[in-house]
């Protein structure tokens, strides 16, 4: 089985993160350890007084405990960071994932819909800018990959033109595979492009659109196609697999008339991603 290395934040409600990242990976026959980069009670998008414990300094001496035990990482999949200076502590962590031959996998969660997340310095895209430098596969979104290139944020929908060019200037950070996610061109679909930096050769996964903004859906995206990849799936068949499966849980949220800042019902989904993946 392989073992994948998540490094993301943990907030205890309010789908998001390592609550998402853990059950989805492991639905995928992927072993799912945990970094936690902070604790809070719940994430940071639409609740008010909500707690947050730094882990920052607790990190390297986790990752220097894993080192001694020689527990090796097929993956190391970031997100939410709990802190700019974690940013070089992960670098580390990285390093080593990859010299044991893992596949680093960064999505730059920090920003939406136009504005960086209120918890994050102003410099803090450059960070990441530099983290996807580190990775083989980023993920961002649409607010994210404008921020990391120092470019004004565009609103969709989107034309082809822009996703194709956005993707073209996205492909010089990541080793491999640059992907943006939140990608539509009309009502009717939503979804994810990415670009193999190699080839140039660009696809797109897309899946129905559901109205309405719902928290969490990049971590479970993301997390879908990190499962996907694992299990030995090409790029654009993990991304397809992981659009379909976040437009099918967005509907089930829409269906019970959740609050889209508890985040998306993608519980009763596992089992269909787990037969879907059981190759
Ligand atoms: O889903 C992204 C995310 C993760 N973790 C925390 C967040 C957010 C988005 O707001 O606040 C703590």
């Amino acid at each position: 089985m392989k073992r994948v290395l998540a490094i993301h934040d943990i907030s205890g409600v309010g789908k998001c993160s390592l609550t998402v990242a853990l059950p989805i990976i492991s639905a995928c026959g992927v072993e799912c350890a945990a970094a936690p980069t902070a604790v809070l009670s719940t994430h940071t998008g639409g609740f008010e007084g909500y707690t947050f414990r730094d882990l920052t300094d607790d990190l390297a001496p986790m990752f220097a405990h894993w080192d001694a035990l020689g527990v090796k990482f097929d993956a190391a999949y970031s997100g939410y960071l709990g802190s700019a200076r974690q940013i070089a502590i992960v670098e580390q962590a990285f390093s080593r994932v990859r010299d044991t031959g893992g596949v680093i996998i960064v999505d730059p969660v920090m920003a939406d819909n136009g504005t960086l997340y209120a918890s994050f310095p102003p410099d803090f895209p450059d960070g990441m800018r530099s983290l996807c430098e580190r990775a083989d596969i980023i993920l961002p979104n649409m607010t994210e990959s404008a921020l990391m290139l120092g470019e004004a944020y565009v609103a969709g929908p989107y034309t082809r033109e822009y996703v194709d060019g956005l993707l073209r200037r996205l492909a010089v950070l990541p080793r491999r595979v640059a992907v943006v996610t939140g990608v539509y061109f009309g009502d009717e679909q939503l979804g994810a492009a990415a670009i193999d930096r190699e080839t140039g050769e660009i696809s797109y996964a897309l899946a129905p659109k559901i109205d309405g903004m719902y928290h969490g859906t990049g971590d479970v995206f993301a997390s879908v196609f990190v499962g996907a990849y694992l299990r030995g799936l090409a790029v654009p068949r993990a991304l397809q697999i992981a659009a379909d499966f976040t437009s099918r849980t967005v509907l089930r949220t829409k269906l019970a008339g959740t609050e889209p800042r508890y985040g998306v019902a993608f519980e009763p989904e596992l089992g269909a991603l787990a037969r879907e993946l059981d190759l």
